[in-house]
């Protein structure tokens, strides 16, 4: 990297040194990370660990045997492409939600309801078997999460699923037209056109990466842009895509429905790394959505490519009176990463990255600007205040304080956000700074109990730690990731505990048991292809298509053995006809690389062709009784 490349030292505010990460600092992140860590001397001690007395606040993570954790926790599972899902506070991993990528454990991809789901090419492989799982949100009703869906991003192939929380399967996903890289994603919280409407409607996704529009091998980037999409809560239908400046990153919604935004660190446009940090500030760019939503109704749309879905103009030349402006372009430091809502409803934080600050932007200004009562978009930033290196990520306790991590001082920060708007004001003498910790290493995301809804109960902080080193027994180049679990009830944070999670998740959300029932057991008449009665069991053929219908009860299939001949063209389908929870069957077939699970009275089917002669036993692989071994079924293909 030459000299010139360089980014010009900030000159606006006298913060220091720390006021700015430059160029050579990112490009030696690499040391940061392998050399160990202590507490910078720049900033405040980190809290040493109180006894739990005297805390008295959210204390153990330790659970007795048989006890039961009193939060859900659910966690992107990053480039292994699933959600997780964790109980807290004990940490522990309960289990993981396949969406993008197969799972050989409940045959995920495998059967044809699943590879439906995930989408298949003409000869009825899956259309892609990676993903890139980053940030799950759930869906919300009065401010509060509602127990309906969680929804999560695949950045690598722009896809979208959803989740329902009663079984925790992915149901539907959806690929967003012209948008690669889709990194945030959040659901609005209400609806900004119907004030009856008070939860869930809409998902927004937030396209990272510029490209051609429609894509196609075009060299000069100055020509690429980015969309910012709005899916269908229901229906998981692209509505409407919005054409930006710049690039999306996280996203953020506000409680009223009325505004989403995404923090922009590629304002420049540029197509290298050097051109993205080349100016001192980006944007946190807003969304007016009933605006949007009244100019797509009024057909003041185009469309790109094969795509039907109304594209509307966001850029900064179509929206510059901000009386009928759909967006607004808020200036923000450099390179920002996060953006997130404060639980009370007033203020979206960005984070800087490049720069130390946290930005407090005042969403009711925001909005006034769109009515035209501010004079000037900079004045709806109501504190830009110091807090440390390479600030990411912010959750919220619900008593007005935030907690950052920031990623080079692999440090937690707590600040109160009213004291940072005082300071920012000019009050000096407000310490909006409360505390610090030492987290393990590199923190990325920050999540708090209930922390982005109006229940934030600032019990505990989990930290998604990047970095594990030495945290953890060493098995081999590739660490885990620490998952980092603090008590924030406390005036003071308190470290509890370090789980190792297999890479790499992001985001997550934590919320109450309380918020969720889900179903023990399938309901039979859900699946339109279910055998329901082990009468019905057999092999049915027309020609050379063959239909096998099969049921399970512990512990036997309805059919001890078939016959097939070589070359048929097989549909098996399998029911579950126990209705005890807890009790799954699995199906495998082996050297035809089938293997999946159905529930209590689930219904799956598989299709193969049975192009191997020769007897294959068919066999349960998940123990569900005493003669499990026993559960068998002779498949034999006849030449
Ligand atoms: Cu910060 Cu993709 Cu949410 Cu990772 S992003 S950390
Ligand atoms: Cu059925 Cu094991
Ligand atoms: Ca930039």
């Amino acid at each position: 990297m030459n000299q010139d490349q360089q980014p010009k030292p900030e000159t606006t505010l006298a913060m220091g040194r720390r006021r700015f990460i430059n160029t050579a600092a990112l490009v030696g992140l690499g040391g940061v990370a392998a050399c160990t860590d202590k507490p910078s001397s720049t900033t405040a001690p980190a809290a040493s660990a109180p006894a739990a007395s005297e805390r008295g606040g959210a204390s153990s993570v330790h659970l007795k045997p048989g006890e039961l954790d009193t939060y859900y926790g659910l966690w992107s599972g990053g480039h292994t492409g699933d959600v997780r899902v964790l109980g807290l506070p004990s940490g522990r991993e309960i289990t993981r939600i396949p969406c993008f990528v197969p799972d050989a454990l409940v045959g995920w991809g495998i059967t044809n309801e699943s590879k439906k789901i995930m989408g298949t090419k003409a000869d009825g492989s899956l259309r892609y078997t990676i993903g890139d799982t980053h940030h799950v949100h759930a869906s919300y009703k009065d401010g509060n999460y509602d127990g309906r869906y969680a929804w999560v991003n695949d950045k690598i192939n722009s896809r979208i699923a959803r989740i329902r929380l009663d079984y925790f399967v992915c149901d539907k996903i959806t690929e967003l037209p012209n948008v690669q890289g889709f990194h945030g994603i959040f659901p609005d919280k209400r609806d900004p056109v119907d004030e009856k409407i008070n939860y869930t409607t809409r998902v927004f996704c937030g396209g990272e990466f510029s490209i051609p529009l429609p894509n196609a091998p075009i060299d000069d980037h100055t020509q690429y842009r980015s969309l910012f999409t709005c899916v269908d809560a229901e229906t998981m239908n692209v509505r409407w895509q919005v054409l930006i400046d710049g690039n999306c990153d996280l996203t953020a919604t506000s409680y009223d429905g009325k505004l989403a935004a995404t923090n922009q660190y590629n304002t420049e446009m540029g197509a290298r790394f050097a051109d993205m940090m080349s100016a001192e500030r980006d944007a946190c760019l807003f969304f007016n959505i009933a605006r949007i939503e009244a100019a797509v109704k009024a057909g003041q749309f185009k469309t790109i490519g094969a795509s039907k879905v109304p594209v509307v103009d966001g850029t900064q030349a179509a929206n510059k009176d901000p009386k009928t402006a759909l967006t607004a372009y808020v200036s923000v430091p450099k390179n920002p990463h996060g953006v997130n809502a404060s639980p009370d409803g007033k203020y979206f934080i960005c984070a800087g990255k490049l720069s130390p600050t946290g930005t407090v932007i005042e969403l009711a200004k925001v909005l006034d600007w769109f009515d035209g009562k501010l004079e000037k978009l900079d004045s709806v930033i109501v504190a830009e205040v110091e807090l440390g290196l390479g600030p990411l990520h912010t959750a919220f306790d619900g008593r007005g304080n935030a907690y950052t991590t920031l990623f080079l001082d692999s440090q937690v920060v707590k600040w109160n956000v009213d004291a940072a708007i005082k300071f920012h004001a000019g009050d000096k003498s407000a310490k909006y700074v409360l505390d610090r910790i030492d987290v393990h290493y590199q923190p990325g995301h920050i999540n708090g109990s209930q922390s982005e809804t109006v229940a934030a109960d600032g019990k505990w902080l989990c930290v998604g730690s990047k970095f594990s080193k030495d945290r953890f027994l060493p098995v081999g180049p590739l660490h885990p990731e620490n998952e980092q679990i603090i008590d924030m009830s406390g005036d003071k944070m308190v470290l509890l505990a370090d789980h190792p999670v297999r890479g790499e998740p992001h985001d997550f959300i934590i919320f109450k048991r309380e918020l969720l029932s889900p179903k023990q057991v399938y309901n039979l008449d859900d699946f339109p292809n279910a055998v329901k009665d082990p009468k019905e069991s057999g092999v049915f053929r027309t020609g050379k298509k063959v239909h096998v219908k099969m049921t399970s009860l512990a512990p036997s299939f309805s059919l001890t053995e078939f016959k097939l001949k070589k070359g048929d063209e097989v549909t098996l389908t399998l029911t579950n006809l126990d209705k005890i929870q807890d009790l799954a069957h699995g199906l495998a077939i082996p050297n035809y690389n089938i293997n999946f699970i159905v529930n209590p009275l689930e219904t799956a089917s598989v299709s193969f062709i049975a192009d191997k002669p020769g007897v294959f036993w068919i066999y349960c692989t998940h123990f569900c009784h005493a003669l499990h071994l026993e559960m068998r079924s002779r498949m034999i293909v006849e030449a």
